[in-house]
């Protein structure tokens, strides 16, 4: 790491290099100078992004249109340069790193802690999604083609069963159950973004809680971040996303299904934040903001599973089971969503008629 380190351009003398934050793709670290600056060290995951140049090209592109948009610096992530003048750097297994100067003053969360903090998630990814409306989006790469495409979710998920390398779809035969019984509903979205129903729009893919940075002081939006998967997508991936995660009574991988639920509440004030922040949505994309939620549940849950079958290839895991939890948690999800449905179709209704 030493060598990537001494690629960029930093303020002091490094002090210290330590693995950070949770997420289930990259490898992070938080990097300290002896000038007490800190930086987010990041190596991409090449298995899972194969063009990562293009990967970076997107970040730097969206970063910069941002930043031009921006009241406060902490509002658009900022890359450092190399000593060469780029902005990612390669170490000798051509892995490729980046560093992002460390949002400072501000808190991530894993689950919201206070009332307004799931709202202001809302308005730092409609406010995302606003700014880059007039985005060329077709200039993004594609950084995992067919990300929220659910069909080919599914498609991927056969294969997984049917090869069974791990042996392991004898033990999960209600799981598998759970997700070939909805396979019909699954691809409604992707049709009606190939029909052109829907429109096609920048979005980040990704819209967990924890890739939401708050400022410290006042709780308010500063930023998103993990810029990795913003491609051109559905408003209803982001929105769907932003509920499967938050609006969850309990963590991703909790072990105690009685613990799991979609909380109404959370999820009108997901809308709320939601629907003021990212204006200029059309109607029927209003309308398929339910949709969004329940497919982005069902469609992780399905890629969990698919881990799990192919041996944990893809999502870290800490212990043996975890993604078989983690799918089980997104399928009680699911369930709870379908008893809901009638309350989360009318709390979008009504909101957007007040807006
Ligand atoms: P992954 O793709 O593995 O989820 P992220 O980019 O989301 O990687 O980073 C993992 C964690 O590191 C985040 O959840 C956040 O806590 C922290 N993090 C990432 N970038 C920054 C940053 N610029 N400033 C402060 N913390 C950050
Ligand atoms: C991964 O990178 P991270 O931890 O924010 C995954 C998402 C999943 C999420 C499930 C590139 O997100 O698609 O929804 O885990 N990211 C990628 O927690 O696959
Ligand atoms: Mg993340």
């Amino acid at each position: 790491m030493d060598n990537v380190i001494k690629q960029f351009v930093l303020e002091g003398e490094p002090v210290s290099c330590e693995p950070y934050g949770c997420g289930h793709i990259n490898r992070t670290y938080l990097l300290r100078t002896d000038t007490d600056r800190r930086y987010i060290l990041q190596m991409l995951n090449g298995a899972v992004f194969p063009d990562p140049e293009g990967l970076m090209e997107n970040v730097i592109a969206v970063t910069a249109f941002i930043a031009r948009q921006a009241e406060d610096p902490r509002e658009a992530l900022r890359l450092n340069p190399t000593h060469d003048g780029a902005l990612y750097a390669k170490d000798g297994e051509g892995n490729v790193w980046r560093l992002y100067d460390y949002v400072e003053n501000s808190i991530c969360l894993q689950a919201p802690e206070q009332p307004g903090d799931f709202y202001q998630s809302a308005v730092a990814f409609g406010t995302f999604q606003n700014r880059l409306a007039s985005f060329p989006a077709g200039t993004l790469h594609e950084t995992i083609p067919n990300f929220h495409n659910t069909p080919d979710r599914y498609r991927k998920f056969r294969a997984a069963l049917e090869a069974d390398v791990c042996g392991r779809a004898g033990q999960v035969q209600p799981e598998i159950r759970f997700v070939l019984n909805r396979e019909e509903q699954a691809g409604a979205l992707q049709q009606m973004r190939q029909s052109g129903q829907l429109p096609t729009r920048v979005t980040h893919n990704d819209t967990k809680l924890n890739n939401v940075m708050l400022d410290a002081v006042t709780r308010k939006a500063l930023c998103v971040i993990d810029l990795d998967t913003v491609m051109p997508g559905l408003a209803a991936y982001d929105f769907g996303d932003s509920i499967r995660f938050g609006a969850a009574t309990a963590a991703e991988d909790e072990k105690d299904l009685s613990k799991m639920q979609m909380s109404l509440d959370a999820y009108e004030t997901f809308t709320r934040g939601f629907l003021t922040a990212c204006t200029g949505l059309t109607e029927l994309e209003r309308q398929t903001l339910p949709l969004g939620a329940k497919l982005m549940t069902l469609e992780c849950g399905v890629r969990f599973l698919t881990d799990y079958l192919e041996g944990d290839v893809y999502f870290s895991i800490h212990r043996p089971e975890h993604n078989l939890d983690r799918a089980r948690t997104q399928f009680k999800l699911v369930e709870d969503m379908e008893r809901k449905w009638d309350e989360m179709t009318a709390i979008v209704a009504r909101l957007s008629e007040q807006r």
